[in-house]
């Protein structure tokens, strides 16, 4: 069933580290050989064995539209035939910038990068920049990306700054991260007054899908707004996931919060390199060229990237995207939590959007512990067996899952009734 897969993965090991180019695709947190896929469309992923799976991480968020939307590959391909890049300013990056800012009103000047950690990094080097300050605050269990400052673990104590996460993370570079538990208000409230006039900036996951699905109260996003208010403190929503896909506004929307810095990715190129980190005028004033604060690239605001965002912005525009989109999602929760009921397996699931979490206990995870305590065994068992039934989800108990436009009503009653059959040999 997955013999090409597992010769690809032999191969591929030999001249790349852990025969991956990202590492949580190599299948490390589930076990078994990674799957390399070749096609892609609509809900739907073929893999080099033939096999065809409904498809539950939709390249980690970007496939918002499904694979390979016609509109979107056509527009690609226009663009592609009048040049790849050219290194300097295209009409079509205004227009991406107009997008922007135009759905995401806190954003009132953007930036275009190539990925999401680019966008994080250089929100932070801006923050920096802007107030002067070193100090960031982060959260347990929120991934950013790979940039050094943030792949940073709590330090022994609340209050003392992070360690490395990571090899290759000088210490000192850690020491300025800090490091708190995700959705504790004393938590937030002590490190606020402790250091609060020395952070340069916040980051979070205003829903957090790193660590699997988990939406914080309004209650705490609303004081951690009130916070850094008062400390001076710049709130950066990394939304390079809940960007367009929890909703048109994204988070913030949700939340009703206005953060100083946003940043964006995954779904803003459509399954192409775009990410981007934008905000209030006066702080976006600091970027090079006309600021102080240096960000750059090759490839930044590319005309065939830009392209496929662009046509995918403007077809998640589409009256009625989301009510479809949530509903659809919605129904894979409901679905997945009753077959798990009928087999007596302890589970929950939650989304918003296009983005949900599904978790091996009894009860929703409100923080990183909870989610920690879920039956990570379970899990990974119940992920082979969908694999085996043609159902691809995150190959992680600690990753969110996506839904497409293109997934069918169909095809979430043939997820729910493979997970019938899989729940039924877990208990
Ligand atoms: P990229 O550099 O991978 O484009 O974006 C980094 C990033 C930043 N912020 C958030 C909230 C993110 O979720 C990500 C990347 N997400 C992971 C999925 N958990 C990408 C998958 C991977 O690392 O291969």
């Amino acid at each position: 069933m997955f013999d090409k897969s597992k010769d690809l993965f032999n191969q591929s090991q030999r001249l790349i580290p852990g025969g991956v180019n990202s590492p949580v695709r190599a299948f490390r947190a589930v076990g078994g050989t990674p799957i390399f896929f070749e096609k892609g469309a609509g809900a739907y992923l073929w893999d080099v064995d033939g096999n065809r799976y409904i498809d539950y991480v939709g390249s980690w968020g970007p496939a918002i539209l499904g694979h390979a939307h016609p509109d979107v590959v056509t527009a690609v391909q226009r663009a592609a035939v009048n040049g790849l890049s050219f290194g300097a300013p295209t009409a079509a990056e205004y227009a991406m910038a107009e997008q922007i800012c135009a759905l995401v009103p806190s954003i009132e000047q953007v930036r275009l990068v190539s990925s999401g950690t680019e966008a994080t990094m250089s929100a932070i080097r801006l923050a920096r920049g802007a107030t002067g300050r070193k100090k960031l605050l982060k959260f347990e269990g929120c991934y950013h990306g790979h940039a050094d400052s943030l792949l940073v673990k709590a330090g022994s104590g609340a209050l003392t700054f992070g360690n490395p996460s990571s090899a290759g993370v000088p210490p000192e570079v850690a020491a300025d991260t800090v490091v708190i538990a995700y959705h504790d208000l004393a938590a937030l409230e002590a490190t606020f007054t402790a250091i609060g006039k020395e952070l340069a900036c916040v980051i979070i996951e205003p829903i957090a899908g790193n660590m699997n699905f988990v939406k914080p109260s309004h209650a705490y996003m609303h004081r951690l707004r009130e916070l850094c208010t008062t400390h001076g403190a710049l709130l950066i929503f990394d939304e390079v996931m809940t960007g367009f896909r929890v909703g048109l506004g994204g988070a913030q929307a949700h939340f009703g919060i206005t953060p100083d810095l946003t940043t964006l990715g995954k779904v803003i190129g459509g399954g192409m390199p775009v990410g981007a980190f934008g905000g209030k005028r006066d702080i976006m004033a600091n970027m090079a060229p006309i600021g102080a604060v240096y960000q750059a690239g090759t490839l930044s605001g590319n005309p065939v990237a830009v392209a496929a965002g662009l046509k995918t912005l403007a077809l998640i525009q589409q009256p009625g995207f989301y009510e479809e989109l949530s509903a659809t999602t919605t129904a894979l929760c409901e679905k997945l939590s009753a077959a798990a009921a009928a087999a007596g397996c302890a589970f929950s699931a939650a989304s918003l959007g296009g983005m949900f979490g599904v978790y091996f206990s009894a009860n929703l995870p409100t923080n990183y512990a909870e989610v920690m305590q879920s039956d990570r065994d379970r899990f990974n068992r119940f992920f082979h067996g969908m694999l085996a039934k043609g159902v691809y989800l995150a190959p992680s108990a600690f990753e969110a899952g996506f839904v497409s436009k293109a997934h069918t009503a169909a095809d979430i009653d043939a997820t729910a009734q493979r997970a019938s059959e899989v729940f039924a040999t877990l208990v």
